[in-house]
């Protein structure tokens, strides 16, 4: 216990720089090189005011030509592009979950995919007013999985989710006109707002930007969170170990890498099968190592324990290592450099979904129908591929931590009842936390969620600010690369409690958790909006009362905009580390972080400087502590 240490970024960047060694002896590229390559960036790019959307353009703000040719101005051009980066988040969050929402309906007793929480899935049912008396668990399964499908086209009415804010939340989403719609409906009237000759006021590209971020939020996203739950089971804690040292060198090495859990599910369950391991042993493996990148990666952490290789910008290290047999990917943030690094290398780079196909890649069409058989494939393809590794590549970082993964709300909510003494109903209650929030045993929570950017150190904010906030007594939940950065540093060990204030070590020890929980990938940010809206209700204090503030240091993808954006909107004042290519409008600044608390009751802050960051969160938090005489 005693000789337990955190693993430092410069211990990260070490294990990096050893492995672009290896990258330079087979001619690699690498990300750090193509930065290089693109820096400066196009200053108009960054500050928004380059507009392409017609083609009279492209047309480009300066002094001397304050209009494009349609006559837009900076802040129009700089509001549709903000719009349309919300709506491509929203679109991939939902799209993610309406995959889950297919899933399920075709989920079967005797099929590859099985109902693995039917009292989840009942508990759905009765908040939709599906009638579940008799029936059978997969004719339910159908029936709520199609009344899912529907909520992204219903022609009328809100999502059905919306249901589960708070009343006071629900009416300033009414009040405001943001309360959304069918959820294709959202994002295609996004772009239909930002075609050509459509809106230009930053008023309204902000007020639909809020809208399409609450169909991911309390739309797509929770479809995606809560039937990943139903199918594959609602995350309990669990132990796990993060880092490039989970790789095994005696073993077959297998990496999973992208946001859906139905592929990386499968191949978990055949990387399993003795059948399998034997036949790797035949190839003369010791075994299957299956670890993860990305939100695939927290997808089957959180489920299964499997170890975490590593975040964002980790993943082609994992290449790197020459132990690598197979990366197998699915959708979303993958890096398209994957296909030519892997040449260099041994590695099979196999892509799975007709969603994100690549040049250089085995395609391996993964559906529900074939789901099982295409696993088996791809898991035997890996273990062929052993016998062609090279040895004089092979370098595995020896750098791992263990992590204690799996704070579903459900696990969270139940966990916390060891904390306080209080009575709770069988369902369980929030209370607990409440009561260590009020009597300021905890000072307040944040979420911290979001990418790496090569504009940010790489996991040096998510880190540095995690730290600081602990030892001030702030318990963190964080869910995408930033819980990966948490789990690779140490932070997710039970033991990290030694780094935290008084108050929460207390907690930490009383409850046994680490200091910074697990939620999971980044369409679970939704388990962090029904947290909040549950912590609310039990409080009987609107969410934006609460001391909970949210933050994407190092974010990057369209969808950690669109998550902002329903983080904002729901109440939860959230700091960016990486400004939304937003500078060049004065206007849209002022709408982004101020004006739409008079909407929300929250607002952005972004602060590029780490350290001011941190400082301004906890006066935040210390800030609605007081409004609230706690
Ligand atoms: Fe992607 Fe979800 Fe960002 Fe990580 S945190 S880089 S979006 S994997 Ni979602
Ligand atoms: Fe230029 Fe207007 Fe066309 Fe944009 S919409 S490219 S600003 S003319």
């Amino acid at each position: 216990m005693g000789d337990f240490k955190l693993t430092t970024v410069e211990e990260f960047e070490a294990a990096t720089n050893r492995l672009l060694e290896t990258g330079a002896k087979v001619g690699a590229d690498a990300w750090q090189l193509r930065v290089k390559n693109q820096t400066p960036h196009c200053k108009f790019g960054e500050q928004g005011i380059c507009c392409r959307i017609c083609s009279m353009g492209p047309c480009r703000i300066t002094p001397k030509a304050p209009r494009g040719i349609c006559g837009c101005d900076a802040h129009g051009i700089v509001g549709r592009n903000y719009l349309k980066f919300t709506a491509g988040g929203a679109a991939t969050h939902s799209d993610h979950g309406r995959e889950i929402c297919h899933t399920l309906y075709h989920a079967a007793a005797d099929g590859a995919y099985k109902v693995k929480d039917p009292e989840k899935l009942i508990r759905i049912a009765k908040e939709w007013n599906i009638e579940t008396e008799g029936k059978d668990i997969y004719d339910l399964a159908h029936e709520v999985a199609e009344t899912a499908l529907m909520e992204y086209g219903k022609p009328f009415g809100y999502q059905r989710w919306l249901k589960r804010a708070p009343q006071h939340t629900q009416d300033l989403w009414e009040k405001a006109e943001i309360a959304p719609r069918a959820i294709d409906r959202e994002v295609a009237c996004s772009l239909h707002m930002t075609h050509m000759g459509c809106s230009s006021k930053p008023e309204a590209l902000v007020r639909q930007s809020l809208r399409a971020g609450l169909c991911d939020g309390w739309g797509g996203s929770m479809c995606g969170t809560e039937f990943s739950d139903v199918l594959f089971g609602t995350p309990k804690p669990i132990d796990t170990e993060a880092n490039l040292g989970v790789m095994n060198a005696e073993n077959v090495n297998i990496v999973v890498h992208g946001h859906d859990p139905s592929l990386s599910e499968m191949v978990c369950e055949y990387a399993d099968d003795p059948e399998m391991i034997a036949y790797a042993k035949s190839v003369g493996a010791k075994g299957i190592t299956v670890s993860g990148v990305c939100c695939t990666s927290n997808e089957v952490a959180m489920r299964r324990g499997i170890p975490m290789a590593g975040n964002f910008l980790q993943q082609e290290n994992v290449v790197l290592t020459g132990a690598c047999e197979a990366i197998v990917v699915d959708v979303q943030c993958i890096f398209p450099a994957l296909g030519p690094l892997s040449k260099c290398f041994h590695t099979k780079f196999i892509t799975t979904s007709p969603i994100a196909q690549m040049p250089d890649s085995e395609y391996i069409r993964f559906d529900v129908g074939t789901a099982a058989e295409k696993a088996k494939q791809i898991v035997k393809l890996a273990i062929d591929n052993f016998k062609n590794r090279k040895p004089e590549l092979v370098y595995i970082p020896d750098m791992k931590q263990k992590a204690t993964v799996g704070y579903s709300v459900e696990a969270i909510v139940k966990t916390l009842d060891g904390v306080t003494n209080s009575q709770v109903d069988e369902m369980g209650t929030t209370k607990p936390l409440i009561e260590c929030i009020t009597s300021g045993v905890i000072r307040g929570a944040v979420a911290m969620v979001g990418c790496n950017n090569p504009k940010i150190r790489p996991d040096y904010a998510h880190i540095e600010l995690m730290k600081k906030l602990i030892a001030n007594d702030i318990i963190v939940v964080a869910s995408g690369c930033a819980a990966q950065a948490a789990a690779k540093a140490g932070l997710m060990d039970k033991r990290a409690k030694d780094f935290c204030g008084a108050g929460l070590k207390r907690v930490c020890e009383l409850a046994d958790i680490p200091p910074v929980l697990h939620m999971g990938s980044c369409v679970d940010i939704s388990r962090m909006m029904i947290l909040v809206a549950t912590l609310a209700k039990d409080s009987g204090l609107n969410i934006s009362q609460l001391p909970v503030v949210g933050c994407a240091p190092e974010w990057m993808s369209e969808k950690a905009v669109s998550i902002g954006n329903y983080v904002v909107a729901t109440g939860i004042d959230t700091f960016l580390g990486v400004d939304p290519y937003v500078s060049g409008s004065d206007q849209m600044a002022y709408w982004l972080t101020e004006g739409v608390r008079d909407w929300v009751e929250a607002a952005y802050t972004v602060e590029t400087d780490i350290e001011k960051l941190v400082d301004k969160m906890i006066d935040r938090i210390e800030e609605k502590r007081a409004a609230i005489g706690i």
